[in-house]
């Protein structure tokens, strides 16, 4: 019988599309693999190429078995193509094809639509790992070090998901496409990343928490509304995706958790009660937790640009087309077509903001930005005012009005507190810090980044996670020293 999840581990790419069969492709993707080796040495994680650190492997595209434990050098890691088992007889579930059989190939007239689409999220998963590049200097556990480093491998992985679709079924300019994805880089003042939130700096572990939790869960939604893509190989590589994506959010939902629980349990300690008694708790080397807050409001509000305007034709002929879905469209239950459909966003209206009905079409992004709210603020809830309720303190984290801090759509133009209250220029100025981690905020957080290194020991500031990686226990050597 074929084994449908097999891979083929034996040339230089595993991979489960039969690679071996394809020596076209197979040579273009063997001389990609040098530059992305050299994007990874030069812009991937600074230090620790050579140590030993205990990494997941994805072996098997099996939910339920699909990857193995084992010490490996980051630049050795096997970075796959891996697509999820094809579902037989699949059909496109919405817009205009909608009832008619995936593609297996691009269709012609979609072409340049759906390979933008790819490069948009092909360049997001190389800039994240150059983000986070220096923070491996500063860790606060080998636990989370090694966290660090899964999360980059896996983020080099779906660069290749997205590189094997350009050079497979994009010919020249895929190849072109592939190689310009390792060219830009995040930051650049020449060739900058092409979204916002993927050029701003992650300057400390507070940053990549919150970035994991709120930008990987845009990776999320995003990768959910490409798995519903009538383009068979697009949907089933994103489908993978999902499965590593899992641990990315894990990382910043239990990070900030374990955070907060160290905060609370020091306050405690100390006999404070008042979470905005900020000075003696600083002084107790935990991150206070209006802090924090002001980092989440940041990371929020930066996550919410990625969904692009509330209303965009880009987004609606990508449905029409049914190159991307919304989250969950297997589980809507309406026509799928949305033609004359409407769906409420919030927009300007004379100076206020105001619900109002527009075309379900244009208003995709806008949907999608509401499921991915709805899914944040239940992660909120459930990972952090739990820590914070457990540990008897009163405070709770909110997550700001989407019309706050705002440059991409409706709100860009204005400016409005957390609470969706619009303000002038001037207060905005005025408040800004009130709203915002300041430079003093930053400097503090800036001042207890301190690496430790010491098998089973954490910094002063967070708390050491319930459970080890894989049932290791807590002393365990997550990343093998030098010498
Ligand atoms: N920054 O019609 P609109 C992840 C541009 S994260 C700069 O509203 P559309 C990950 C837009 O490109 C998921 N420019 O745009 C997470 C357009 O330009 P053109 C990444 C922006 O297409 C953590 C123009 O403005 N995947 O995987 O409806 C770690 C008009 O806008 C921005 C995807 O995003 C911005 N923020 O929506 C690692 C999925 N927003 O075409 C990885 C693929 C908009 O007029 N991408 N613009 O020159 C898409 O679906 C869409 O391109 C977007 C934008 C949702 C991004
Ligand atoms: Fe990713
Ligand atoms: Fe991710």
């Amino acid at each position: 019988m074929l084994d449908r999840t097999a891979v083929d581990y034996d040339g230089l790419i595993p991979n489960n599309v039969g690679l071996s069969a394809d020596p076209r492709l197979r040579r273009a993707l063997e001389s990609w693999h040098p530059s992305c080796l050299d994007w990874w040495r030069a812009r991937g994680p600074e230090g620790f190429q050579e140590n030993l650190v205990y990494l997941r492997t994805a072996v098997n595209v099996d939910p339920e078995g699909w990857a193995k434990f084992d010490y490996v050098k980051m630049p050795d890691y096997r970075w796959g193509i891996l697509l999820a088992p094809a579902v037989e007889g699949r059909t496109i579930s919405f817009g205009a094809h909608k009832g008619e059989p995936a593609w297996q190939d691009v269709p012609g007239e979609y072409r340049a639509m759906l390979r933008r689409l790819i490069v948009v999220q092909g360049d997001t998963e190389p800039a994240s790992v150059e983000q986070q590049r220096h923070l491996g200097a500063t860790a606060p556990s080998l636990y989370d070090l090694r966290n660090l480093f899964q999360i980059n491998v896996e983020e080099a992985r779906h660069l290749w998901a997205m590189v094997y679709l350009l050079q497979k079924y994009f010919g020249r300019d895929g190849r072109e496409e592939a190689e310009d994805l390792l060219r830009r880089f995040s930051g650049d003042r020449d060739t900058p990343r092409l979204l916002g939130a993927f050029n701003e700096a992650t300057p400390d572990w507070l940053a990549l928490f919150m970035f994991t939790f709120f930008t990987d869960r845009d990776g999320k939604m995003q990768l959910h509304a490409l798995a519903q893509s009538g383009f068979d190989p697009l949907s089933r590589t994103c489908r993978f995706m999902l499965l590593e994506e899992a641990h990315h959010m894990f990382v910043g939902q239990s990070g900030i958790a374990r955070v907060i629980d160290r905060t609370c349990v020091a306050m405690r300690d100390a006999g404070i009660d008042d979470p905005y008694d900020i000075e003696p708790i600083r002084a107790l080397g935990v991150i206070d937790l209006p802090t924090i807050q002001k980092r989440a409001n940041l990371h929020f509000s930066l996550t919410l640009d990625l969904f692009g305007n509330e209303i965009s034709t880009n987004a609606a002929n990508a449905f029409n087309a049914g190159l991307k879905g919304r989250y969950l469209e297997d589980q809507i239950e309406d026509d799928h077509r949305l033609v004359n459909a409407t769906y409420p966003v919030l927009r300007m209206r004379d100076g206020l903001i105001v619900p109002d009905q527009a075309p379900a079409l244009a208003a995709l992004n806008m949907r999608l930005r509401d499921d991915y709210v709805a899914d944040a603020s239940s992660a909120v809830e459930r990972w952090w005012n739990r820590a914070i309720a457990r540990n008897g303190i009163e405070f709770a984290i909110h997550l700001p009005h989407v019309a706050f801090n705002r440059h991409i759509g409706e709100f860009a133009a204005i400016n409005a507190d957390p609470e969706g209250g619009l303000l002038s220029a001037a207060e905005w100025q005025r408040r800004h810090d009130e709203f915002l981690p300041s430079a003093a905020d930053n400097q503090f957080v800036a001042g207890l980044m301190r690496p430790v290194y010491e098998p089973g020991r954490f910094a002063s500031w967070i708390s050491p996670p319930p459970a080890g990686i894989n049932g290791m226990p807590g002393n365990f050597e997550y990343v093998r020293l030098l010498g």
